[in-house]
């Protein structure tokens, strides 16, 4: 059986419509899942909905819904939004699912028994919106250190974790583990603020509202949304049920994304919890920047958000899926501009991909009536440097897949793109076609079996994000061999290539002006 890679995004709060910092992180983890894909693996992917707690209870009753209700109608449009921008994941887990409920209250139960979990009382600090309690050092100028703002004060009966038992186990484990959070920078700030002075004991329990799942044997009690919540990556799997066979396949997960605002909650809190289940840790975390518009973070009250749909219902998924992937370095935020957003669209796909397949394909019809035999085929230094350039560039690029470094993956695939541009312009087909040595129809020949070969690598590389772009670069140039190991070859002799009459843009020039004011309009609110 093949190697296995489980994959994971957060379960997202259906608090509100999703924007694109949200569909960001989830375009991240459809890559990853088909790239391994595409290399061999047993790829699993796990996304879902974090559907209790309070700010979900008070969100629906705004809304003049139970909160059952309201997650349904949420957790179908976010279903809807998935399969509209080409998500592939395999599962789609909802807190309120009895396939979870049941088990976190197994979980909670047996880490009682053990002892982990113990009755306490709770005063202290407590943040809204994160539903979180903090304790007074975390506690920055009576805000939270998380999302900045105000916190409240609270005094109740409540259940704890104990925390600093785990916490030497935890230290050891990163010690061990130099890569377990990714990037490096995100890692140190972790353990700098939240673990190197002590990690305190967490409140995991709530008698406030009642929106989330009861304690069994004390139902006064609400299980802390985040116990809840982190528990979901191994609950979807099957975990403590006797349909396990998922979760015997795939945990532990290979690679967990989320945005650098929960690293807390993953690095340590997640960790914790499955030493003490005694269960293995995931491989890696990787904690990814946050996209903001001009002014800041989005938010409703600003109105500075962009929902996914506006921008793939007027510019195509492959374009959205491109802008985010290509912006964003690997541990760094970035602010979404229209006048990037209109560039990479118009020069890089447009422009730079567009046109190669448009050029290759013209020339093909206009000297060989598209179909060329090449077995009478003579190659240049040209070729030869081509070749030599575009491997080593897929070699490159596999590595940046590899690292999650997708913004250097597509730029070296953009090397690749404008070096193609750039070997038609040195060949000058134009001229070869006009010669009558017959040595010059033999390098005609050659130079576009080399414009052919270089669009199925790129077509190949590309797969993992743009997967309609792909598909049709294959489709026009009637291309089969798509494997990606095929895209470590460079093969000129095909015998017979045979392209479509009329190529079909991949990409329609947008009128600049119109879009940024388009674009402009959205950021404005
Ligand atoms: O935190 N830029 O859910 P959530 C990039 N339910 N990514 C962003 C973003 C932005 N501006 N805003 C949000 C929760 N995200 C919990 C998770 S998991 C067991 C429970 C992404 O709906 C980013 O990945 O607030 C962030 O971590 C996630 O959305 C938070 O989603």
């Amino acid at each position: 059986m093949s190697k296995k890679f489980y994959i994971t995004t957060p379960i997202y709060y259906p608090s509100g419509k999703f924007h694109i910092g949200t569909a960001y992180t989830t375009i991240l983890a459809d890559t990853v899942k088909r790239y391994k894909k595409l290399r061999g693996y047993d790829s699993y992917m796990l996304t879902g909905l974090d559907e209790h707690g309070q700010k979900i209870e008070t969100v629906a009753k705004d809304n003049g819904k139970t909160p059952q209700e309201y997650v349904n109608e949420m957790a179908d449009s976010t279903i809807k939004l998935w399969k509209k921008m080409n998500i592939e994941n395999d599962d789609f887990i909802r807190t309120t699912e009895k396939r979870h409920e049941d088990v976190v209250q197994l979980i909670f139960d047996k880490l009682m028994k053990q002892g982990d979990i113990y009755l306490g009382e709770y005063e202290g600090w407590y943040c809204l919106p994160c539903e979180t309690y903090l304790t007074e050092t975390q506690v920055i100028d009576g805000k939270c250190p998380d999302c900045g703002r105000q916190v409240k004060k609270m005094k109740e009966e409540a259940y704890f974790f104990n925390m600093k038992k785990y916490q030497k186990r935890l230290e050891d484990f990163y010690r061990k583990n130099p890569d377990f959070i990714q990037p490096e920078s995100r890692k140190n700030e972790l353990f700098n603020n939240f673990v190197k002075n002590g990690i305190d004991d967490l409140c995991v329990s709530r008698t406030n509202f009642e929106w989330g799942i009861k304690v069994k044997s004390d139902p006064k009690h609400v299980i802390y949304v985040w116990l809840d919540a982190l528990t979901n990556y191994i609950t979807a799997l099957g975990y403590m049920t006797e349909n396990d066979s998922k979760f015997k396949r795939y945990w532990p997960a290979d690679l967990q994304i989320i945005g650098k605002d929960i690293i807390r909650f993953h690095g340590i809190y997640w960790p914790i919890f499955l030493m003490a289940l005694d269960l293995p840790i995931p491989k890696k975390i990787y904690a990814h920047g946050f996209i903001s518009i001009k002014d800041g973070k989005m938010s409703k009250s600003k109105g500075n958000i962009i929902y996914p749909e506006q921008l793939f219902e007027r510019y195509g998924v492959d374009a959205t899926k491109y802008y985010l992937l290509r912006e964003f370095p690997y541990d760094q935020d970035i602010i979404f501009t229209p006048e990037n957003f209109v560039n990479r669209y118009n020069g890089d796909l447009a422009n730079d991909l567009g046109n190669l397949l448009n050029r290759t394909i013209g020339m093909i019809n206009k000297y060989f009536d598209g179909e060329i035999n090449t077995e009478k085929l003579i190659q240049t230094e040209f070729d030869n440097e081509f070749k030599n350039v575009i491997l080593k560039k897929v070699n490159e690029v596999e590595n940046y897949y590899e690292n999650i470094h997708f913004s250097n993956a597509l730029e070296s695939i953009w090397e690749i793109i404008s070096f193609s541009n750039k070997y038609i312009d040195k060949v000058q087909p134009w001229v070869l076609f006009k010669s009558e040595n017959e040595n010059d129809k033999k390098k005609l020949i050659s130079a576009m079996c080399h414009l052919v070969e270089s669009l199925r690598i790129i077509g190949i590389l590309l797969q993992p994000v743009l997967q309609e772009t792909s598909n049709k670069i294959f489709k026009q140039l009637n291309i089969e061999e798509i494997d990606w190991d095929t895209a470590k070859e460079f093969k000129v002799n095909k015998k017979i290539i045979k392209v479509v009459e009329n190529c079909e843009p991949l990409f329609i020039r947008l009128e600049t002006n119109q879009e940024m004011e388009y674009l402009k309009k959205l950021i404005n609110g």
